[in-house]
């Protein structure tokens, strides 16, 4: 096992690493940039660096600095969370040439990953079904128009690099080709630096699910269900849940068996995620295989009984999976992302924090690196708190939430609390009633 890690990462999830590494006896060291002196994470590490200037690149993307912190304070391993680092190839290959373990899956994992369209492309010669378009990236206008019309409209385009939903151009008819190509082409190379583009029927009224998977250096493979994932807002996941309640135990079983065909198929290792659509007739369709600890890791944490962080740092370290049976959702979580923005606009809202106090009591998990007097930063994600519930079945783990947001307090800055408040009382939410739709439905009711 380590006896050091460093976290490459800063706010909540640099917290919640540091807590699986104090509970499992490693000792931590963590990286903080010129803004970050006050926060949490290097509060509770038992080393601190400071590696750069406020901007990402200068500090948590400075691979350089974080790999000449980890050589000089005798780290055995880098634990990247989400975002920053977590899934940049390069950087897990020149960790493993600094003879640094990545705690993560391979560069090859990370890179496959990151190119939607080539995953999708294997998933699809793997028998992962796939929504039908084009098999690999479009080389022109031309067969876009050719292959939209072979699987009608609408069709969507997206950016291969993409993901997450960035980028995404939907198109109802063969006139509309032309200028969502490139447009989409010129927002590509602009945000991923590669203008590569896929197409592929657009499917409404979907279902995002998604199915978290544990490999380990045997090649043994478990998952641990699914995701509920619906209610996002331009493609950012404000609500997640576990289990879905869209989900029966034979589709579960099905997702899962899929989730486990697409690790192998990649030869996965480490935890990941795999996404999928889900549309109403249950036709399951794979989109993306995320590789990295994603931000809602804990609602299935809470139905499964298990650590997710101190299964990824187990794995890295070359411990097998021993876990025979497999594993069975009990209860119901749900996760608010608590943003520092503006709950109307979603508009950031930096500021100094003048007041806090966080709910607990029965079933009530809060994941944050945020307390009174703290400033947030303007130069990173405004993401300030996660808030958990978790209940013996849905209807009481809505309970818990609703009450848990009534007895959060953040005074100073923003939050998008209210906007929760508002979710957490509509009907539809209530009832089960949600799909990627959802927030368009909230907001305008009429549609
Ligand atoms: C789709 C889709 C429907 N049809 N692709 C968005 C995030 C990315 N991982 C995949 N996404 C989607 N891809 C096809 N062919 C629906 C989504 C989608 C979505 C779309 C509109 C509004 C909210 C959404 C939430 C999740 C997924």
């Amino acid at each position: 096992m380590f006896k050091k890690i460093l976290i490459a990462n800063r706010g909540e999830i640099a917290v919640r690493v540091i807590r699986a590494c104090r509970e499992l006896g490693i000792r931590t060291v963590a990286v903080y940039s010129e803004a970050d002196k006050t926060n949490m994470h290097v509060r509770l590490a038992d080393e601190t660096i400071c590696i750069g200037p406020a901007s990402a690149e200068q500090s948590y993307l400075n691979v350089p600095a974080i790999l000449t912190t980890a050589e000089i304070t005798d780290s055995e391993a880098i634990h990247p969370g989400y975002g920053f680092l977590s899934e940049n190839p390069q950087f897990a290959e020149a960790c493993a040439a600094s003879g640094i373990a990545f705690i993560g899956p391979t560069p090859e994992n990370i890179r496959l990953g990151g190119d939607k369209s080539k995953a999708k492309q294997v998933m699809k010669r793997r028998g992962v079904p796939v929504v039908p378009g084009s098999d690999g990236p479009l080389s022109g206008t031309d067969s876009a128009v050719k292959i939209a019309k072979k699987i009608g409209f609408p069709a969507i385009i997206k950016a291969s690099m993409g993901g997450g939903g960035r980028g995404m151009k939907i198109i109802n008819n063969e006139e509309e080709i032309q200028d969502a190509f490139f447009m989409a082409q010129r927002e590509a190379l602009a945000a991923f630096g590669s203008s590569e583009l896929y197409i592929e029927k657009y499917l409404r009224n979907v279902r995002h699910i998604e199915v978290q998977v544990l490999a380990d250096s045997k090649g043994r493979i478990i998952h641990l269900g699914e995701r509920e994932c619906s209610i996002q807002r331009r493609h950012q996941k404000l609500i997640e849940e576990a289990p879905s309640c869209f989900v029966t135990e034979k589709l579960r079983k099905r997702l899962g068996e899929l989730a486990i065909k697409a690790a192998r198929a990649i030869k996965y290792r480490n935890i990941g995620t795999v996404e999928f659509i889900v549309t109403p007739e249950e036709e399951v369709y794979f989109m993306e295989f995320n590789t990295r600890v994603q931000v809602e890791h804990p609602v299935t944490e809470m139905v499964m009984g298990m650590d997710l962080v101190k299964q990824q740092i187990l794995l890295a370290s070359g411990q097998p999976i021993t876990a025979k049976k497999v594993f069975k959702p009990r209860g119901a979580a749900i996760e608010c992302r608590i943003n520092a923005e503006d709950p109307d606009r979603f508009i950031p809202c930096p500021g100094k924090i003048e007041f806090m106090h966080q709910p607990g009591g029965p079933g009530i998990r809060v994941d944050t690196a945020a307390y009174c007097g703290w400033t947030v930063p303007s130069h990173y994600d405004s993401l300030i708190a996660k808030l958990i519930a978790y209940g013996s079945n849905r209807q009481e783990a809505i309970a818990r939430m609703r009450r848990a947001l009534d007895e959060f307090v953040i005074e100073g800055i923003k939050t998008t609390i209210p906007f929760h408040k508002r979710v957490l009382e509509n009907k539809d939410f209530i009832e089960g009633r949600i799909d990627t739709g959802f927030i368009d439905r909230l907001n305008n009711p009429a549609a």
